[in-house]
C-alpha cells in the first residue's frame, strides 16, 4: 500500500479493522484530498453543492413515492438541516459490513445504489458522489432515523463514526433527518447565500409537482419560505411567462413513458421574439441540451410545418418553416427522469443517450398535433408568428448579406467611429463602449492605445427585446459593434473570432447611463450570450466623486460612503472641495484615464450569468412591452438603486 497513514489510521491497521474497514477509510481520505473532484469545488459552489446532494436523497424518496415534505434550514453558525417524512434510511445490521446500513450508507463511497428499489436515483446525478461526501467534508454530521415506531441517531466528524447507532426513544412518523456542518478547513467559503439556496429548491419544487419544500433561515433577519407546485412545470413555464403577453393561454402539457424514460413538456408561446426552452435530466440543468432537445426541436419543426401545409396558412410552393421560426416566441421546459443518463461533456450538461431521441420526438409529435387540431385558434396564431418569423429572418440574411459587401468595401470594414487599438490579439486587449461622444472623445485621449480600443455610442440604442433581427440588424450602432467585436450574432456567432479581450460598458452613473447599459446587456443577452457565459463584458466604475485637498493632493470616492470616510481622513475642516461628477464628459482625459481605465487602479464589475430563465424574465420585465410590472419591478427594486439621479 503506497499510501501514508496517519496515526489513527495506523493503529486501526494494526488493530481489530478489517480490510472493508481499511477500504472505508480510504475513500472517505480520497474525497478529503481531492474535494474538488468529487465536488466540483470547494468555493461557495461547492459548499452550496453540499445541501443539494443531501436534498436529492430526499427527493428519490419522494420519487419512490413515499415522500411529500422537506425542510431545509439554515442555522446562525451556517451549518444545515435537511428533514424528510420519507421512509427513514434503513438501520438493519447488514451482513456483510456487521453495521447498520445508515453506517455504510454514510461512509462507504457509492453504498446508497446497493439498496436500489428499482426507483430512480436521481441522487448524486452531477457528480454521483452523494451523501458519503458531504459526511467526508462535514466537520460533524448527525442522522436522525425515524422508523419502525422508533428514533435513532448516529454521529460522525469528518466522514468517521463517532458516535455508534443509538436509540433515542419512540415515534409515530418516519423520516430523515441530517444535520452537518461543512468542514471550514476544506470550505474556501462557508457562509451559506439564502437566494442561491431557494433558487434551486424552487426549481426542484416546479421540476417534482406535488412536493413541499420548505426553507428556513435561522440567522438574524433570516426567511422563511414553503414551495410547492401542484402543476410543476406547468406552474414553472406560467412563472416564467408571467409577464408576457400569451397566444396559447393555456401551457399546452405532455407526460408519457416508454421503457423506463419519463418525458414531461410543458409550453407556451407568447408574443415576443426569443425562444427560451429548459431543458432537465433527472432534475439537473441540461445547459448543452442533447438528443433529448434534438427530438423535441424535430417534433416541433414537423408538426408546425405538417399542420401550416394543412391547414393551408403555407402555400405549396412556399419554403417550409425553420426550426428558429416555429420556436420565436416559445417557452418550453422539458424534464426527463432517466435510469442511466449519459451524458456527453467535459461539464456533463449534455445529454448523451440516443434513444432518447425519438421516444422525445414521439411523444411530442403526437401531442402538439392533438392540441393544433383541438385549438385551431391559437393553432392559427403560432403559425401566422412563425410565417412572420421567416419573412423577418429572410430579411435579416438579406441586410447582413448587405453589411457583409459593404465591409468589403470599407476601410478594413471596421466603423469609422471606431478608434481601434494597435494589439491583434484578443486576450488582453478591450474595447470600451463610451456613452456620448464627448466622453467618447475623452476617452480616445486618455486611453492606452496599444490595447484599448473606443467605441463612442451616440444615445439610446435599439431595444432588441422588442425587435425582430431584420430591424436589430438596421440599426447603425448595432451594426457598429457587431463589426468591432468581429464574432457575429445570433446563430452565426463564433466566439472565437472575437477582436477583444473584454467588452467594457462605459456610462454615466445616473439613470440615462444605466438605461443604456441594461439596452446594451439585453442586446448581448440575446445575440451574443457567450460573450457573457465566458465572461468578456464588464462594466466600467468611473467615481462619483472628486475631493481636492490642496494643489498636490486629491482623491476619488466610488460610493456615498467612500465620500465620508474620505473626508473624515483629510478632514473636513479645511475645507476640501468635493465635485459631483455628473457624467462622463466631466472628467479629463487624465482624470478618466486614472480613475477607470488604468487596469492597475480601476474597479470593474464583471457581468455573470447565473440563470438563463431569471435573466430572460428580468430582461423582459425591464426592455418588453408590457408597462405595469416594469413598474412594479422598479418599486420592488428601488432601494437597490443608489445614487438615483432624478
Ligand atoms: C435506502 C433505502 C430506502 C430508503 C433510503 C435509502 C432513504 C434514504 C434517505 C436519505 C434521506 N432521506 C432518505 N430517505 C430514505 C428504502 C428503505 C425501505 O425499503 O423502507
Amino acid at each position: 500500500m503506497a499510501k501514508d497513514l496517519n496515526l489513527e489510521e495506523a493503529t486501526a491497521v494494526k488493530g481489530n479493522y478489517n480490510a472493508e474497514q481499511i477500504h472505508v477509510l480510504e475513500g472517505l481520505e480520497a474525497v478529503r484530498k481531492r474535494p474538488a473532484m468529487y465536488i466540483g469545488s470547494t468555493s461557495e459552489r461547492g459548499l452550496h453543492h453540499l445541501v443539494y446532494e443531501v436534498i436529492d436523497n430526499s427527493i428519490d424518496e419522494a420519487l419512490a413515492g413515499y415522500c411529500s415534505l422537506i425542510d431545509v434550514t439554515i442555522h446562525e453558525d451556517n451549518s444545515i438541516t435537511v428533514s424528510d417524512n420519507g421512509r427513514g434510511i434503513p438501520v438493519d445490521i447488514m451482513k456483510k459490513e456487521k453495521k447498520p446500513a445508515v453506517e455504510v450508507i454514510m461512509t462507504v463511497l457509492h453504498a446508497g445504489g446497493k439498496f436500489g428499489d428499482g426507483g430512480y436515483k436521481v441522487s448524486g446525478g452531477l457528480h454521483g458522489v452523494g451523501v458519503t461526501c458531504v459526511n467526508a467534508l462535514s466537520e460533524h454530521l448527525e442522522v436522525e432515523v425515524r422508523r419502525d415506531g422508533k428514533k435513532y441517531g448516529i454521529e460522525f466528524k469528518k466522514g468517521k463514526t463517532v458516535k455508534k447507532l443509538y436509540e433515542i426513544g419512540t415515534v409515530n412518523e418516519t423520516g430523515t433527518t441530517v444535520h452537518f456542518k461543512p468542514d471550514a478547513t476544506i470550505f474556501t467559503e462557508t457562509v451559506y447565500n439564502y437566494e442561491t439556496l431557494r433558487h434551486r429548491i424552487r426549481e426542484l419544487a416546479f421540476l417534482n409537482k406535488g412536493i413541499t419544500i420548505s426553507l428556513h433561515d435561522e440567522r438574524p433577519e433570516g426567511k422563511s419560505e414553503t414551495f410547492h407546485f401542484a402543476g410543476g412545470i406547468v406552474e414553472f413555464v406560467n412563472f416564467v411567462d408571467e409577464k408576457k403577453d400569451k397566444i396559447n393561454e393555456n401551457v399546452i402539457y405532455l407526460e408519457g413513458d416508454k421503457n423506463g424514460i419519463i418525458v414531461e413538456v410543458a409550453m407556451q408561446y407568447c408574443d415576443t421574439y426569443n425562444e427560451n426552452v429548459y431543458t432537465y435530466v433527472n432534475n439537473i440543468n441540461t445547459e448543452e441540451g442533447g438528443t433529448h432537445l434534438s427530438g423535441f426541436k424535430k417534433a416541433l419543426t414537423r408538426t408546425i410545418n405538417n399542420y401550416a401545409r394543412k391547414s393551408n396558412q403555407l402555400k405549396e410552393n412556399e419554403d417550409a418553416l425553420s426550426g428558429e421560426d416555429v420556436r420565436e416566441g416559445l417557452t418550453a421546459v422539458l424534464s426527463l427522469k432517466i435510469p442511466n443518463p449519459q451524458f456527453e461533456s467535459q461539464t456533463k450538461i449534455k445529454l448523451g443517450n440516443s434513444e432518447v431521441m425519438p421516444i422525445v420526438d414521439n411523444l411530442v409529435g403526437d401531442a402538439l398535433a392533438e392540441f393544433l387540431e383541438e385549438n385551431p385558434q391559437a393553432a392559427k396564431k403560432i403559425i401566422d408568428k412563425s410565417i412572420m418569423a421567416a419573412r423577418a429572418r429572410m430579411a435579416a440574411r438579406k441586410a447582413r448579406e448587405l453589411t457583409r459587401r459593404k465591409n468589403a468595401m470599407d476601410l478594413g470594414g471596421l466603423p469609422g467611429k471606431l478608434a481601434d487599438c494597435k494589439s491583434r490579439d484578443n486576450v488582453d486587449t478591450e474595447i470600451y463602449l463610451v456613452e456620448g461622444d464627448s466622453a467618447g472623445g475623452s476617452a480616445k485621449q486618455g486611453r492606452n492605445s496599444d490595447f484599448q480600443a473606443i467605441l463612442p455610442l451616440r444615445g439610446k440604442i435599439l431595444n432588441v427585446e422588442k425587435a425582430r433581427l431584420d430591424k436589430v440588424l438596421s440599426s447603425e450602432e448595432i451594426r457598429n459593434m457587431i463589426t468591432a467585436f468581429g464574432c457575429g450574432i445570433g446563430e452565426d456567432f463564433d466566439l472565437e473570432k472575437r477582436r477583444y479581450g473584454k467588452i467594457i460598458i462605459m456610462t454615466d452613473a445616473d439613470v440615462d447611463g444605466a438605461h443604456i447599459r441594461t439596452l446594451l446587456l439585453t442586446f448581448f443577452y440575446r445575440y451574443m450570450q457567450p460573450l457573457i457565459t465566458d465572461g468578456h463584458v464588464y462594466i466600467a466604475q468611473p467615481p462619483l466623486y472628486l475631493i481636492r485637498k490642496n494643489q498636490k493632493q486629491h482623491y476619488y470616492a466610488y460610493s456615498d460612503e467612500e465620500l465620508q470616510k474620505i473626508l473624515d481622513e483629510v478632514g473636513r475642516d479645511s475645507n476640501p472641495y468635493v465635485q459631483r461628477y455628473k457624467g462622463l464628459g466631466e472628467m479629463n482625459p487624465g482624470q478618466l484615464w486614472e480613475t477607470t481605465m488604468d487596469p492597475a487602479q480601476r474597479t470593474m464589475l464583471q457581468v455573470h450569468l447565473e440563470d438563463a430563465a431569471e435573466a430572460d424574465s428580468i430582461f423582459n420585465i425591464l426592455m418588453g412591452d408590457k408597462v405595469e410590472p416594469r413598474r412594479q419591478f422598479i418599486e420592488d427594486n428601488a432601494k437597490l438603486v443608489r445614487n438615483l439621479d432624478l
